[in-house]
């Protein structure tokens, strides 16, 4: 099983991987947004987010999935956004949205009901919310400073976020990855999968997992190699965490590993460094973490793109 992100591995992930739906709409949609904004000079983000499916069949009935409820990801677009960076949302289909965290999960029949004349109005204690969801999404996408793109396997994600990063390479340093999606490490590569619903009645059932080339690398190496790539590391073991982002750091060569653990995610991350570690949890007055683990992040960037450096 091979995990490093050797050309020869790449590429034949790339080549046996299932041919990506709507691919020509998705490539247009990705260069317009991207050629808009590197001719007005501005900073972009690609925020990823959300959990990648492995398939364990091709007409799939049955699949492996990877933990991420969206959060991580639609807040900091919102933080991306206040701070006036454009941003591509590339999120897993059904997680959270930005400008949406507040809205109960089956927001159209809590936050709606009946009115007296035969329509529909907003529920009075879910209106602040709803106005928010609505508000925000139309402004970003109106200003055409958001760009949402959705995916379900690991295919996909990983297709898609070639896409985007090879149109990036033009920004140069104005472009940021922030990789805050659950990338699975194990997959069923497309040709050894059965095209039917595995069948039970063998009873057990035995199946030999490949490793995914690391595609941070190819990001850094060849997709994108001018941008700010920021990755993430979730592990459940405290003691192991820190130590495996600075190995992350190290590999991959990115210029940031947010560390996060997976009960406290919400409330503490740890930014490695080649310069040291930044430790951030949240206080009785911010919202949320990522208010300054985005703020941190943008005044790296901008140091970044002024000297290719940053402190
Ligand atoms: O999506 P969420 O808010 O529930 O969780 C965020 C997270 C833990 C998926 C993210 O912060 C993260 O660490 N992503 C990378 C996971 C990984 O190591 O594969």
């Amino acid at each position: 099983m091979t995990c490093e992100g050797k050309t020869s591995d790449v590429e034949a992930f790339f080549a046996s991987a299932p041919s990506l739906r709507d691919e020509d709409t998705i490539r247009q949609r990705v260069q317009v947004f991207i050629d808009e904004h590197r001719s007005r000079h501005n900073r972009l983000v690609c925020v990823t987010s959300g959990g990648t499916t492995v398939p364990l069949e091709r007409r799939c009935v049955r699949f492996i999935d990877n933990f991420s409820s969206g959060n991580r990801g639609a807040a900091s677009t919102e933080y991306f956004l206040k701070a006036d960076y454009a941003v591509i949302f590339l999120y897993r289909g059904g997680t959270i949205q930005p400008f949406c965290r507040s809205v109960p999960d089956d927001a159209l029949l809590t936050c709606l009901e009946p009115d007296d004349s035969h329509g529909i109005k907003v529920r009075a204690e879910f209106y602040s919310d709803v106005e928010h969801a609505i508000r925000g999404n139309h402004e970003g996408l109106m200003s055409h400073k958001l760009l949402k793109v959705p995916y379900t396997t690991l295919f996909e994600y990983l297709q898609i976020l070639q896409i985007i990063a090879t149109a990036a390479h033009s920004l140069q340093r104005l472009a940021m990855f922030y990789l805050a999606a659950a990338v699975s490490d194990f997959y069923v590569p497309w040709e050894s999968m059965g095209e039917h619903k595995i069948q039970s009645a063998g009873g057990s059932l035995a199946m030999q997992l490949a490793g995914v080339p690391k595609m941070i690398s190819v990001l850094r190496e060849g997709w994108a190699p001018n941008a700010f790539c920021v990755s993430f590391k979730l592990e459940t073991d405290q003691t192991i965490l820190i130590q495996k982002a600075n190995d992350a750091l190290r590999k991959y060569r990115v210029h940031a590993v947010v560390a996060n653990e997976l009960n406290t995610r919400r409330k503490k991350v740890t930014i490695v460094t080649a310069n040291g570690d930044t430790v951030i949890e949240r206080t009785d007055q911010a919202p949320d973490v990522e208010m300054e683990l985005v703020g941190f992040l943008c005044e790296k960037h901008a140091e970044f793109i002024s000297n290719g450096q940053y402190t």
